[in-house]
């Protein structure tokens, strides 16, 4: 009877607090969601005992049956215990190679304005110095430095926001997994500690300026209390929807700042609301020492472009390895799209959704003020013309032009159809941006019509086109021919 009567008084404190803590919604501003709008990209780093594995367990490999997660997934695949994970892999953690003014400066130079590290994943283990459990970097490693505090403190450094990703509701080790795979803690327990662990995080490290919870669970109050401590403690921090399970509603998700599609996810519509997806560069997000599933630069170029013309933030994410390293396969990938992003980055920074709800057998468009950016993933020499967009582009040039060259420019009034006259080889062939300036802020043609939606898997892309090739977009040429 105690037990229950405490559990009714928790709830009922918890419910209180938040009435008095949650602002009336008509109060709510979003103003701290101003630079993450403006940052667009972002770095997503996983890191931590499992990479010493590498997705390796007792010498067999579990990396492709788990489509993408087999590192940071180990413990939970190969079915090891709390006891045995922990004692085999947290004494080998000394990754006496990390060097955070290293990492943030890597991800500054690819054009990432925000880094969100692991500080605990679904394994338990907790990459901070914490008081609520000894499962962490300095009392169960030989590494024993808070390695949030040294990206945290570097971030400030160097200019970049920072933030973390916290599992709130799945812990391995904390937390029983069934009959055989007992926790360490009660759930009560577990709970207290994770508002500890919340507390540490939000108190002991400076601006804390993103959130990023992971796969919430269905007890919206407990989802509620962990957000409304967060806003107490960190107001401008941005909050990701994954504070809540995926089956509570969106409009009773009332701490989530945005919206975390599901992984790697490209919505095929505009996104209106603020959003971002999150994407690895290979297969897993952890280190998996057997995945060589590499996306290219292009590949990566044209999905950041893609994310631009929905509206979606990209998290893109690096699985450092267990020396403490970012590996050269992820250096080289995001040095080639930092430079892509000094030369083009207007069109993504700050930059919002496409003005029109399709895309182009070309590619796809983003805009800012009054500029509409061509996103050129298909070269296309005999000219790159869209609908859509009512009035005569004022001047049209390539963005990587020093001397931003006008291009000829043709506009069919009757049927609001611009082309571009273009050369015979584009000038990026990962993606060739063309800044469209108009007189008078964008207007889309309400009246416009167009089905083809880009996707990044290679093979589904080639096929889109080819299907548009016969049933959609040559008309756009036909048309543009006719008007001459
Ligand atoms: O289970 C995790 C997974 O390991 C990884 O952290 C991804 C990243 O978005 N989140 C969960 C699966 O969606």
């Amino acid at each position: 009877m105690t037990a229950n009567l405490g559990t009714i008084t928790r709830i009922f404190l918890a419910t209180l607090t938040l009435a008095l803590l949650a602002p009336p919604a008509s109060a709510q501003d979003d103003s701290h969601m101003q630079w993450w709008r403006d940052a667009r990209y972002g770095m997503f780093i996983h890191w931590g005992l499992y990479s010493i594995a590498g997705g390796e367990w007792k010498g067999k490999d579990y990396g492709k049956e788990q489509g993408g997660a087999s590192a940071e997934w180990l413990m939970n695949s190969a079915k090891i215990s709390g006891k045995e994970y922990r004692g085999t892999l947290a004494r080998q953690f000394n990754p006496t190679e990390f060097d955070a003014k290293e990492w943030v400066a890597i991800a500054k130079d690819a054009g990432m304005k925000y880094i969100v590290i692991t500080s605990k994943h679904h394994d338990g283990f907790c990459l901070f110095e914490t008081n609520a459990t000894d499962y962490n970097v300095m009392q169960a490693t030989p590494f024993k430095r808070d390695i949030i505090r040294e990206l945290s403190e570097e971030c400030v450094n160097q200019g970049l926001k920072f933030g973390v990703y916290y599992s709130q509701f799945k812990d391995w080790y904390h937390r029983s997994r069934g009959r055989n795979a007992p926790g360490t803690m009660s759930n009560e327990e577990y709970l207290a500690m994770v508002e500890k662990n919340l507390d540490e995080l939000l108190s002991n490290y400076g601006e804390m300026s993103v959130l990023w919870f992971d796969t919430g669970g269905n007890d919206v109050i407990e989802a509620d209390r962990q957000g409304a401590r967060v806003r107490e403690l960190q107001p401008n921090a941005v909050i990701c929807s994954r504070l809540y399970s995926r089956r509570v509603p969106a409009d009773k998700r009332k701490y989530a700042d945005f919206e975390s599609l599901p992984d790697r996810m490209l919505p095929t519509e505009r996104m209106t609301k603020d959003t971002e997806t999150c994407m690895t560069m290979r297969h897993n997000w952890g280190y998996d020492r057997n995945d060589n599933h590499w996306k290219s630069e292009k590949d990566i170029i044209e999905f950041l472009a893609l994310c631009g013309a929905r509206g979606v933030n990209l998290l893109l994410n690096v699985g450092p390895t267990p020396e403490g390293r970012l590996l050269p396969e992820e250096t080289e990938r995001l040095k080639a799209v930092g430079q892509w992003m000094k030369v083009n980055g207007e069109s993504i920074y700050g930059a919002t959704y496409s003005p029109v709800d399709f895309d182009f057998w070309w590619g796809a468009m983003t805009q800012k003020n009054k500029t509409v950016y061509l996103h050129v993933l298909e070269w296309k020499p005999e000219g790159i013309e869209f609908n859509g967009i009512v009035g005569n582009p004022r001047k049209a040039h390539f963005l990587n032009d020093p001397q931003r060259k006008s291009l000829a420019v043709t506009y069919d009034a009757g049927r609001h159809i611009t082309k571009i006259d273009v050369p015979e080889k584009a000038p990026d062939f990962r993606n060739t941006v063309i800044a469209v300036e108009y007189d008078s802020p964008v207007t889309a043609d309400p009246d416009a019509k167009g089905k083809y939606h880009w996707y990044t898997t290679r093979s589904r892309r080639h096929t889109e086109i080819r299907e548009n090739r016969h049933a959609g977009n040559t008309d756009l040429l036909d048309a543009v021919k006719e008007a001459k």
